[in-house]
């Protein structure tokens, strides 16, 4: 039981979920890892949303409601950590949501879909096929979903299957908290924040957001900026951290 009062609960509690789910077999152990980096990223942001999170988060609302076909890919991790976020999200943005793994197996896709449900999230099934031009498992896709996507957001994502799906022609939104990675630096948008505050926040921008800042937002979107003032703003707090 953690105390309520500990200096670190949140994060403590993060963790907990994440080994329980790892013992369950939703989270891969390479998964608590992954989760391991991002929390040192956390860190040197100040475990709080950036103003350049933030607009990167409104960004992303408005792709997601001006897109064709928006599919949310959901890994192990997103699943553990924010399965109620991601069943908001498609509620606010009328997105698909598609069970896609790394370490793919057919046991962990229905622990994964059924932690979504259990949410009130509504995931795709089907028969995946070798859509995604990469070796192994990880080409696997429903055709009706990621793969007919013109939008994908794709959470907690690896570098080769984000610079893949952009070899596709898809525009790709990520969540990442390290802005060096390099799923990071391929995506089309990347926002530099934890998963359980990025996605509310683009939840939030769904509801909120006017038709013409829209249409300004997708207009002057500009990755590399956005990467850099997470940067800047990492150097920023490390400069002043022993103050
Ligand atoms: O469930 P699976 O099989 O699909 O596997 C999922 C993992 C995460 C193991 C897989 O996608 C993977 O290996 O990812 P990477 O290449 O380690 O990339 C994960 C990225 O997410 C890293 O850059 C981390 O810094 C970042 N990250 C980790 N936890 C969080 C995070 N970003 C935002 N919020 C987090 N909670």
């Amino acid at each position: 039981m953690i105390p309520k009062d500990h200096p670190r609960y949140r994060s403590l509690v993060a963790r907990e979920r994440l080994a329980r789910c790892a013992r369950e077999g939703v989270v891969a152990l390479e998964g608590l890892t992954a989760h391991g980096r991002g929390e040192a990223f956390d860190y040197l942001i100040g475990e709080k949303t950036t103003g350049s999170a933030s607009l990167a988060a409104r960004t992303a609302a408005a792709m997601l409601l001006a897109a064709r076909h928006a599919v949310i890919s959901v890994n192990g991790n997103t699943a553990a950590l924010a399965a109620e976020e991601i069943a908001a999200l498609q509620q606010a943005s009328g997105a698909d949501v598609e069970v896609n793994l790394f370490h793919r197996t057919e046991e962990r896709i229905a622990l994964i879909t059924g932690i979504l449900e259990k949410h009130g999230a509504r995931v795709l099934s089907g028969t995946v096929e070798r859509l995604v031009p990469l070796s192994h498992d990880r080409a696997l896709c429903l055709p009706h979903g990621i793969a007919d996507a013109d939008v994908v957001l794709v959470p907690l994502e690896d570098g080769d299957r984000c610079a893949a799906l952009r070899a596709m022609g898809k525009t790709v939104i990520t969540v990442d908290l390290n802005p060096l990675s390099r799923t990071a630096r391929t995506a089309t948008l990347t926002v530099v924040d934890e998963v359980t505050r990025a996605i509310p926040a683009i939840t939030a921008a769904c509801a909120s957001l006017e038709p013409d800042e829209a249409g300004r937002l997708i207009a002057t979107l500009d990755n590399t900026y956005l990467l850099r003032a997470a940067i800047d703003e990492m150097r920023e707090r490390l400069s002043h951290a022993l103050e």
